[in-house]
């Protein structure tokens, strides 16, 4: 089959990441599945300002450089991007009922188990993993400190900013463990009756799990500890998915949908906590305010952030149950009711989030001047969630 003409453009592509990061290796390992070439460049604070926030007006990664000069951010519009470029290998379910359903998996695992993937991290591993930042990410030139040093300002800053001020205290840490150990479990029974979580090739729930899977729980000590001995059997998949690849999968082979028993405590967690999360961080987005408590199930996470790159998320996951047919709705609502149901993602309708065009790729190109205060105070504090501009 011949190439289309703006895949030829458009390769070979920059992937602009680091090798620690979540959302970086959920990409990498859908490129490296999908075959898609890439070069691989990690950043530094260094170059954080001049090519990330210069191209892509935020200061985070993943994002990827095209041959042709075109920009793409955000690990979830990004996989969207490329299953349009190469549809070949398609991961995202065609089935809709089965594509709504992984869009709203994925987003829980790319927001909700951030929380439990920062905490492990920074609670348990800060000493390796400040070392690492301080290594590879904090560099010299923007930090002219020895690395001790280094690596003690970047467990700082991570600690203060995904522990302390994202609501984790000593009454809730329990259940974010858990939150942890459950999925484990769900994973480990889907994957004991299929090598992916939708049968025999991986498709977006697997890639979406990656970001918290790979690049933390299977990698940071602690957690890959617990990973090893409670579900060596995900410590495998992990693996077998880094190890994929589409011109060696069976891709006319069958999916499966989400009626296996291990979804279930996945799909309570997202209807009974993720959802209302979600729902209360755009309420409160909308009143103006700027931190509000959330109490689940009797846990209270106090004082978290609003966030308003979630109510994107939020309107993002209703448009797609917007889209469905009406029958294809029904059958969401009938797999979802058991679990709590989708009541908290529809009610009130959607809150608009404005930033909808910040997602639209490949990115408009813009100038963004620079100047002396402005970028000292970027390579101090970084873009936060509710900047993206
Ligand atoms: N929604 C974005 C999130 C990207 C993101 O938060 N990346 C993290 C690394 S995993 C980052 O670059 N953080 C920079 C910072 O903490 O300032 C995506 O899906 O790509």
């Amino acid at each position: 089959m011949e190439e289309p003409r703006s895949r030829q453009k458009h390769e070979p592509y920059r992937l602009y990441l680091y090798d620690v990061s979540y959302y970086s290796g959920k990409v990498e390992m859908y490129m490296r599945y999908k075959e898609i070439p890439f070069e691989r460049i990690e950043l530094t604070s260094s170059r954080l300002v001049n090519v990330l926030y210069k191209n892509t007006g935020i200061m985070k990664v993943p994002a990827v450089e095209t041959s042709d000069g075109l920009w793409l951010k955000d690990s979830t519009p990004m996989i969207d991007w490329f299953e349009k470029e190469y549809p070949e290998s398609e991961v995202v379910p065609n089935e809709p009922v089965r594509r709504f359903l992984s869009r709203l998996i994925e987003d829980y695992a790319d927001e909700w188990l951030w929380r439990p993937a920062m905490y492990y991290r920074w609670k348990y591993d800060h000493k390796p993993l400040g070392l690492r930042l301080g290594n590879e990410i904090f560099d010299r030139k923007s930090f002219p400190f020895p690395v001790s040093v280094r690596s003690r300002i970047a467990a700082a800053r991570q600690t203060t900013l995904f522990l302390k001020k994202d609501g984790v205290t000593k009454e809730n840490e329990p259940h974010i463990e858990e939150t942890y150990l459950k999925n484990l479990e769900s994973l480990k029974l889907i994957l004991k009756d299929s090598p992916y979580l939708l049968g025999e090739r991986p498709t977006l729930v697997d890639f979406g799990f990656m970001g918290p899977m790979f690049r933390h729980f299977s990698l940071d000590p602690t957690p890959a500890r617990i990973m090893r001995d409670v579900a060596p059997r995900v410590y495998e998949w992990v693996a077998r998915t880094w190890n994929a690849r589409a011109s060696e999968t069976d891709l006319s082979s069958p999916l499966n949908d989400f009626s296996h028993p291990g979804w279930k405590s996945v799909l309570e967690d997202i209807c009974r906590t993720y959802l209302p999360y979600l729902h209360k961080n755009a309420l409160v987005w909308r009143s103006g305010e700027r931190r509000f408590d959330f109490d689940t199930q009797g846990v209270v996470y106090p004082a978290l952030p609003v966030v308003h790159y979630r109510v994107w998320c939020r309107e993002e996951l209703q448009r797609c149950f917007q889209e469905l047919q009406e029958g294809a709705k029904e059958e969401v609502h009938r797999y979802l009711d058991s679990f709590g149901g989708l009541e908290p993602l529809l009610e009130e309708g959607t809150i608009r989030s404005g930033i909808d065009r910040e997602f639209v790729l490949p990115l408009e190109q813009r100038e963004r001047p620079l100047g002396l205060l402005h970028t000292l105070k970027l390579r101090l504090t970084g873009t936060p969630w509710d900047m993206p501009k």
